[in-house]
């Protein structure tokens, strides 16, 4: 058995009760203005200014086999996003911390993707006082795991393109270190890599660098070396885990300009998120990347990716219980 292989058996395994559970929370539990309800349920007011203008930050943490992952780097980026937005936090990280585990306990589910989305709140910017805006909303979901590329394409990799039809927004525009649902240039990127018969698009700044694609960060390797863009993305909690497993291995990581004509000459391309890890590329617009197989140091990554989630320093266990109280190990 390949170490992919084991952990996917493992996560099928953990999972293959939730499709018949009794529970009303085994498919998705959500916390709106303090109750807790089934996703499928859950329902928010018209006039809350992140659905009137967008005007919102998230983040998402995620959590493997009863073990929250990062789940500290995640609040500190979603609190610095808020800061960035002149919003606030409407709970303390310690109440959040505790409200998520209560909900996780809920739902029994083991291998977690967790919404957090922090509004205005119901009052716009245009023509309020700056004291009147200060009363953000807080939504927060959890769901069972969600891939952007699915396991089985994984041991194979697969198929990007490099948008001609889009570039990202701006860093003048939208600041992209913000978490943001301004999902408008991805979601155009989503339709040409469909249009041209690939999964994934990968945006350029539209001045010859590479920035991120449609809920990922981009990393390629040349040379024993990894290169990732520096400007102009999100800056991801799985792309500083990749940092993470790449120091432990010595292995050189360069966080830079990447231009755009640079990805076509790499020995091995993988894209990074919380929701699916690390997912290898072997295909860009129609040709393949380096031999067209998953390549050494992706499958390295990959495995000290999935390590982590066990390592204390980086996670930590739930206990679920049926009163839906949690313990932290
Ligand atoms: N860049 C963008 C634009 C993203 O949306 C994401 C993650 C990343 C980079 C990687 O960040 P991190 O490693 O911290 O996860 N976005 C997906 C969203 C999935 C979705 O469809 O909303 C995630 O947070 O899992």
């Amino acid at each position: 058995m390949t170490s992919m292989d084991k952990v996917f058996s493992a996560y099928s395994a953990r999972n293959a009760s939730l499709e018949s559970s009794s529970n009303p929370f085994a498919k998705g539990i959500a916390w709106v203005e303090g109750q807790l309800v089934p996703f499928d349920q859950a329902r928010i007011p018209l006039r809350d200014q992140g659905f009137m203008h967008g005007d919102l930050t998230y983040d998402v943490p995620s959590i493997w086999d009863g073990r929250f992952f990062r789940l500290d780097d995640h609040l500190a980026r979603l609190d610095a996003s808020c800061h960035k937005m002149r919003m606030q936090l409407p709970l303390s990280k310690e109440d959040i911390k505790s409200t998520l585990e209560e909900m996780v306990a809920k739902s029994g589910i083991k291998d977690a993707f967790v919404e957090l989305i922090v509004t205005r709140g119901l009052v716009g910017v245009r023509g309020s006082k700056a004291e009147d805006i200060m009363k953000q909303n807080l939504y927060m979901f959890i769901l069972p795991y969600v891939w952007v590329m699915e396991p089985e394409i994984q041991y194979n990799g697969g198929s990007a393109i490099i948008a001609r039809t889009v570039r990202r927004t701006p860093v003048g525009s939208f600041d992209p270190t913000i978490k943001n649902l301004q999902w408008g240039d991805l979601t155009r990127g989503l339709f040409e890599a469909s249009d041209r018969g690939a999964d994934y698009p990968f945006l350029t700044d539209g001045d010859g660098h590479l920035t991120e694609g449609s809920g990922f960060n981009i990393v390629l390797v040349k040379n024993g070396i990894l290169y990732t863009p520096q400007r102009g993305v999100l800056e991801g909690v799985t792309r500083k885990s990749v940092i993470d497993v790449a120091r432990a291995n010595s292995i050189e990581v360069r966080v830079e300009f990447v231009p755009t004509e640079s990805v076509y000459q790499c020995d091995e391309l993988f894209m990074c998120t919380t929701a699916g890890g690390i997912m290898p590329i072997t295909s860009l617009d129609g040709k393949p990347v380096g031999n067209g197989q998953v390549g050494p140091l992706t499958k390295r990554i990959w495995d000290g990716y999935w390590a982590m989630h066990y390592d204390p320093a980086y996670s930590y266990a739930l206990t679920y219980t049926d009163s839906g109280r949690t313990q932290r190990l």
